[in-house]
């Protein structure tokens, strides 16, 4: 029996990266199983994890293995489990609605002073009084990009419908509700939306029992008040 495709992730807690297309495949109504690898260690941030690199040549997760083929890119796994899946809304293909991949794109390959100063650490909860213009200057261009695609599509999601938008933001929202980013009305309506989100909460919840602690973020605000 050939089996069916394998999500290979890392830390719920900390891995944006995993939780993406994990939202992806389970929005997308793909039944999948997962298995969950602990980042952190030896190798560690030069992609030279054992156990990683025995399923991803780059070295990173998350992984898709399907039909006989590796898929290791958050993306790639995303537009995979969108072509594949039963709702083709998650990623239109109009011309008009290209926006949507403009907006899952330029989270998958910008906003590094936030990834920086922003780490996903789901459970945590700290204050950050200020932050470095290259930081602020990435959260004013997510809270431009979320208002003008509320108020573009009149819609509670990003492009009206729940699209692959949402979920590669998704773990912005987490970030900042860890390190209290104050937020517009509008937009604390739209990241309430994206943490009640019932498979969201299903990871969170998976997340929360994770026993392992990855230094490099704990360390980081280590005054803060983490749950
Ligand atoms: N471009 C990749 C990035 C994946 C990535 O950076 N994964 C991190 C985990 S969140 C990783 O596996 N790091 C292992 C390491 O740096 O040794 C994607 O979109 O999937």
């Amino acid at each position: 029996m050939v089996p069916g495709p394998l999500l290979i992730i890392g830390n719920r807690n900390y891995s944006s990266w995993s939780l993406r297309p994990w939202l992806a495949m389970r929005w997308a109504g793909i039944s999948f199983d997962e298995r969950r690898t602990t980042l952190g260690g030896p190798g560690y941030g030069r992609s030279k994890i054992a156990e990683v690199r025995e399923v991803s040549a780059s070295g990173k997760l998350p992984v898709l293995q399907v039909d006989g083929e590796s898929i290791w890119d958050s993306l790639a796994i995303s537009e995979w489990a969108a072509a594949h899946g039963t709702r083709a809304a998650l990623y239109p293909i109009t011309a008009s609605e290209y926006a949507v991949r403009s907006a899952v794109c330029e989270m998958h390959g910008g906003f590094a002073a936030l990834r920086r100063d922003l780490s996903m650490n789901i459970r945590r909860r700290v204050q950050i009084a200020s932050w470095s213009s290259d930081t602020r200057d990435d959260i004013e261009r997510i809270f431009e990009l979320w208002t003008a695609c509320l108020q573009k599509h009149r819609g509670a999601w990003l492009f009206g419908e729940r699209s692959l938008a949402d979920a590669f933001y998704l773990p912005v929202a987490t970030r900042f509700r860890t390190y209290g980013v104050a937020l517009p009305a509008h937009l604390a309506k739209y990241v309430e939306l994206l943490l009640s989100d019932a498979d969201f909460r299903e990871w969170e919840t998976a997340a929360s029992e994770e026993v392992e602690r990855i230094d490099q973020t704990d360390a980081l605000y280590a005054t803060g008040d983490e749950r």
